[in-house]
């Protein structure tokens, strides 16, 4: 009897043993993204390569990643905001400064997207995908030359026109076409450009953020506004596409990695931060999503229609005239009030 107790003791210590080591304990971060813009592949690949666990979400716009940080609740660990946001965040005393010593791969990044007024040293944070706003239309639906952004309030594409479910760049777009900064601070302007883009409503199909690609894709609309990544991969699914950047001026946009100071796992954080400018990486992640990476010898390794694409490495001509956007600081209410008062018209 003692013989059997002592058998039962053995197998249920087992089964205990057993149970608990095929629990995951292994470290963890929480990586917080855009939608779309990752390979999925190179996350599982970290995990196996650093042993780290991955708990990986997404978010559609630069405002609702914000507002779900300082809501608190869940902690990130890596988040990749917009320059404007990071400016905004750094401001805030948001983000925890990076052990550059833990991220080595910093060196691979083109000298071009370092030290940028947003985060003049790079002390918080790490470039991971660039590009350009700019419109896209179907060549069958739209016979005329795209050169501008009054195609959008043109009658004729009734119903026909997505725009871009993002404040900053929404109202770019409108700030753009009356001639304006689109990092005015002037509220007669920011209230001209609302009452544009009210105006526009009746035209507008709808507004959209990751879905603008298979609706544009399965040929529902004409014209869109979108990100140049975007763009690239929309081409790459439907030939009938094309993409211009409006005379009038674009946004050059830059989001980068970077650790909010709520992190559970800050070196956690920079192996994967590290882990995402290693150029083959970049070069997986750049290649599946479509986007231009800002890591040189990435490049190099991309197939040649990606390369050699002017939607995503456009020629210095083609940016000149741009801006990049700026926090508003002390009038981002007003930015965010103007936002609203499209929505409720
Ligand atoms: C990817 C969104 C890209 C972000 N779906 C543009 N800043």
């Amino acid at each position: 009897m003692r013989k059997v107790k002592s058998y039962i003791l053995i197998l249920v210590s087992l089964m205990l043993i057993f149970t608990v080591g095929c629990g995951d304990d292994r470290p963890s971060i929480n990586v917080f993204n855009w939608g779309d813009y990752i390979d999925t592949d190179v996350i599982k690949e970290f995990e196996e390569e650093f042993g780290i666990k991955v708990n990986y979400s997404t978010y559609e716009t630069n405002e609702d990643m914000y507002i779900r940080l300082k809501q608190g609740g869940s902690s990130y660990d890596v988040v990749i905001p917009s320059d404007y946001m990071i400016e905004r965040m750094i401001r805030e005393g948001m983000l925890s400064k990076l052990n550059k010593d833990n991220i080595p791969n910093l060196s691979n990044v083109d000298e071009a997207f370092l030290n940028l007024d947003y985060d003049p040293d790079n002390d918080y944070s790490v470039p991971y995908m660039w590009g350009t706003v700019g419109i896209i239309y179907n060549k069958t639906m739209v016979d005329e030359p795209v050169d501008s952004w009054d195609i959008l309030w043109d009658e004729k594409y009734d119903d026909q026109i997505i725009m871009l479910n993002s404040q900053r760049d929404s109202l770019a777009v409108a700030l753009k076409r009356l001639g304006y900064s689109m990092n005015t601070r002037d509220v007669v302007e920011l209230e001209e450009a609302r009452d544009e883009l009210i105006k526009q409503r009746p035209l507008v199909y709808a507004y959209l953020g990751d879905q603008v690609k298979y609706t544009m894709i399965g040929g529902e609309a004409a014209i869109a506004v979108v990100w140049s990544g975007d763009a690239v991969a929309m081409i790459r699914e439907n030939p009938d596409l094309e993409f211009a950047i409006p005379k009038e001026g674009t946004n050059l946009w830059f989001d980068s990695m970077v650790i909010p100071n709520s992190a559970k796992n800050k070196e956690g954080a920079e192996a994967f931060i590290n882990f995402m400018a290693r150029p083959d990486i970049a070069a997986r992640n750049t290649e599946y999503i479509g986007y231009s990476t800002p890591i040189t010898e990435a490049i190099e390794m991309l197939p040649d229609y990606i390369r050699n694409s002017k939607v995503a490495y456009p020629d210095p001509e083609d940016i000149k005239n741009t801006e990049i956007f700026k926090d508003p600081a002390d009038i981002v209410e007003v930015y965010d009030r103007i936002w609203t008062e499209i929505h409720s018209n």
